[in-house]
């Protein structure tokens, strides 16, 4: 019988530097690595994993992620490791439905609860590149086709509904959705747990606006439990600017660890509202050109999804009851629907939750911030009370128009008052 080696790697425990060296030599052996001039850098900048690069002097590299039993962003968070096993597999689905849009996935180990992926440092992190207000022009044709084909090529009017249910429960996903039921869809609008982070300055209007409106209340309640309940696409479910690597020619979406069987307009509304924060940054600063092209990008993500989407009902619709145009317009009426709440639910959590964006929290002059802070709320109560009302593109961004000039009417009248004094 073959013995087999023991490694330190058999049991799980939470590696730093030097271990992530070890590691990628035991787990890549495809590499053949130059181990003397091997490094490890720690690179992670996210709420919850460990994220090594290893290289070495011969031009090899790997990134490798690990899970960790409690989040980085809070130790009272404790969370299952499995999530790192969900991440590696969806990846690679997704690698199949939308080839060249995700990194390759070199392994998962479940033991260790990590995985090595390709090393995509040609790239930066969209988040990132766009706080230094860069342009990406094939980002919405890109980002288009990832959702269009993952989304789409998942749900059931297109796939064998066996095989779907069988991909539902592999992909149950109860801790993350839970992290995302509370701080997307319940303590933005009561901080029932004391963890909200509001900008003083706009304290008052955020008691006002979101602590306080029972209509509104009401509109989030019948969102959480359609997020709860709607098993309809396999989502990625946390698809911000962050989760996205890019270059002028590339895009590839990365850390679907949240990705369950949801609503496929939390995924596209996630993508609107990030691209809103990049907006009010660009804006804050000054920078015209790109909040043009951000404007621009709001109206085609929504135009080419829908496009995309509805080319491929046309051609890959399984389902013989909704091989029907009447049924087809309902549901990509309902996409469209479900992504302008989502918009509205990011747009809002990040602002008063737990997780704020970098966009919004580096602008410096406390006005400025203010101002772009009640920009992204009043857009977002439009997106979420008046859903039913969008149908293209054009009318997310009239919404974020509509709000800028609320909110300096608004301004303007304060100030008035305050001169008439
Ligand atoms: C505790 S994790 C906080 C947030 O970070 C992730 O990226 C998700 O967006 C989550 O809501
Ligand atoms: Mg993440």
């Amino acid at each position: 019988m073959e013995e087999k080696i023991m490694s330190k790697f058999d049991t799980y425990f939470l590696m730093k530097t030097d271990d992530a060296i070890e590691y990628a030599k035991e787990k890549v052996s495809q590499i053949e690595w130059d181990a003397d001039s091997m490094t490890a850098k720690e690179i992670g900048d996210g709420n919850l994993n460990y994220v090594f690069k290893v290289t070495d002097a011969k031009g090899h590299s790997v990134i490798i992620k690990q899970a960790g039993v409690e989040a980085r962003i809070s130790a009272d968070m404790k969370l299952d490791t499995d999530r790192n096993r969900i991440e590696s597999e969806i990846l690679v689905l997704e690698g199949k439905l939308a080839p060249g849009y995700v990194p390759e996935i070199y392994f998962y180990d479940t033991v260790m609860s990590a995985c090595g992926m390709e090393d995509l440092s040609d790239h930066e992190i969209m988040r990132t590149a766009m706080l230094e207000h860069k342009i990406f022009p094939k980002f919405a044709d890109q980002i288009s086709t990832f959702m269009a084909q993952v989304l789409m090529g998942t749900t059931d009017v297109v796939m064998d509904h066996q095989e779907k249910k069988e991909l539902q429960r592999k992909f149950i996903n109860p801790e993350l959705c839970d992290i995302t039921e509370a701080l997307v869809y319940t303590e933005p609008y009561n901080d029932e747990r004391g963890r909200n982070r509001v900008f003083p300055p706009i304290a008052d209007f955020v008691k006002e606006k979101l602590y306080e409106d029972q209509g509104l209340h009401c509109e989030v309640a019948k969102l959480k439990m359609d997020f709860m309940t709607r098993a309809q696409s396999l989502i990625h479910g946390d698809l911000h600017t962050g989760s996205i690597f890019i270059n002028e020619e590339s895009t590839k979406v990365f850390d679907p660890e949240f990705c369950f069987y949801g609503p496929m307009g939390y995924d596209i509304g996630n993508v609107i509202a990030n691209m809103i924060f990049a907006w009010a940054n660009g804006d804050a600063a000054g920078a015209a050109d790109f909040c043009k092209w951000v404007e621009d990008v709001l109206v085609d993500v929504i135009n080419m999804t829908k496009e995309k989407m509805e080319k491929y009902y046309d051609e890959h619709v399984t389902d013989t009851m909704c091989r029907n145009e009447l049924y087809k317009k309902y549901y990509m009426d309902t996409i469209i629907e479900d992504t302008s709440a989502v918009a509205g639910l990011e747009l809002i959590r990040r602002i008063v939750g737990m997780a704020n964006v970098k966009d919004i929290t580096t602008i410096a002059d406390e006005a400025k911030r203010a101002r772009a802070e009640k920009i992204c709320i009043t857009a977002a109560i439009d997106f979420i009370k008046n859903r039913s009302d969008k149908k293209c593109g054009k009318c997310f961004l009239k919404t974020l128009k509509d709000a800028i000039a609320e909110v300096d009417a608004m301004h303007k009248s304060c100030c008035s008052h305050v001169a008439e004094r």
